[in-house]
């Protein structure tokens, strides 16, 4: 409860940042950003695997989830004026609780209607999760938001509950494979196998895909000779503070 009141009254006084995690196409060039919440409590950096689920227990992930957006839709508005950072899509880590919420469609509506964001470049990510949840609801959801030119991408894809069918049945337009089998491409044949399965299911279903988690040149060109279409991770790059990556990326001069 005191950690409660502690997470709302951060997220009053502006502690909840933003951070953004670059990805890059086969070719090297920048196409997007992973937006990563922390918590800067004093001088303490907070991740997420330490307040989300908080976050969720209280119904506190509503409004810090609308912070997130709201900061999201703000940055890609602000893109759109340097043309190094206006064709960047922006990946949002979306959570199941936000994807109950009868009126999160209307509050994604309000958010890009008052930032001037362009929906297109907006990507909201869901993890496995949420096909545990009633899917007529969940996918009557996604479709109110997909009209908006939101687009959904599934998140850290075959660890979790997953069935072939839902990538018929839910609107999506990209799979994430989850960082265990990139991490295991050169160790384990197996989750080398693993990852061209994920890369060939996504061609037949025309999903893009995006590897995360890629932390050395070997994985990297075995994802790039699989036909993996972007990619992020710590030999690409780490995620900053919001600032500084645009500082990072922005056209010089
Ligand atoms: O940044 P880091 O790798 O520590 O993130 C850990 C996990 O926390 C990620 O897998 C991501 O799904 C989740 N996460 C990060 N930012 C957010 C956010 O803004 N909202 C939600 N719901 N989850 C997030
Ligand atoms: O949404 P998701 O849980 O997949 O979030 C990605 C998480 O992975 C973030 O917390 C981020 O800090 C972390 N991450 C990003 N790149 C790498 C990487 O190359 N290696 C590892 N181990 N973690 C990474
Ligand atoms: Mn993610
Ligand atoms: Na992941």
């Amino acid at each position: 409860a005191a950690f409660d009141a502690s997470m709302r009254n951060g997220l009053s006084m502006g502690q909840f940042r933003l951070f953004c995690q670059p990805q890059f196409d086969t070719r090297g060039r920048l196409v997007g950003a992973e937006v990563l919440l922390r918590w800067q409590r004093d001088d303490d950096l907070i991740g997420p695997e330490h307040f989300i689920g908080f976050a969720e227990e209280s119904g506190l992930i509503l409004p810090l989830g609308e912070h997130v957006l709201e900061e999201s839709c703000r940055a890609l508005a602000r893109w759109q004026h340097d043309p190094a950072l206006a064709r960047l899509k922006l990946a949002v880590n979306v959570s199941v609780h936000q994807m109950r919420d009868a009126d999160f469609p209307a509050a994604m509506a309000t958010i890009l209607d008052g930032t001037g964001a362009p929906a297109g470049r907006l990507c909201l990510e869901l993890t496995e999760s949420v096909f545990a949840e009633n899917m007529l609801e969940i996918t009557h959801r996604m479709h109110e938001i997909c009209s908006q030119g939101v687009s959904f991408s599934l998140d850290d894809f075959g660890t979790g509950y997953s069935s072939l069918a839902y990538l018929k049945r839910f609107p999506l337009s990209a799979l994430k494979i989850d960082r265990s089998f990139v991490h295991d491409i050169g160790i384990d044949p197996g989750s080398g196998s693993i990852v061209e399965a994920i890369i060939a299911l996504a061609h037949k279903f025309k999903l893009d895909i995006v590897a995360e988690g890629v932390e050395d040149e070997a994985q990297r060109r075995f994802l790039v000779k699989g036909g993996c279409s972007s990619m992020q991770g710590f030999l690409l790059g780490r995620p900053l503070p919001m600032a500084e990556f645009e500082q990072m990326y922005r056209t010089a001069g």
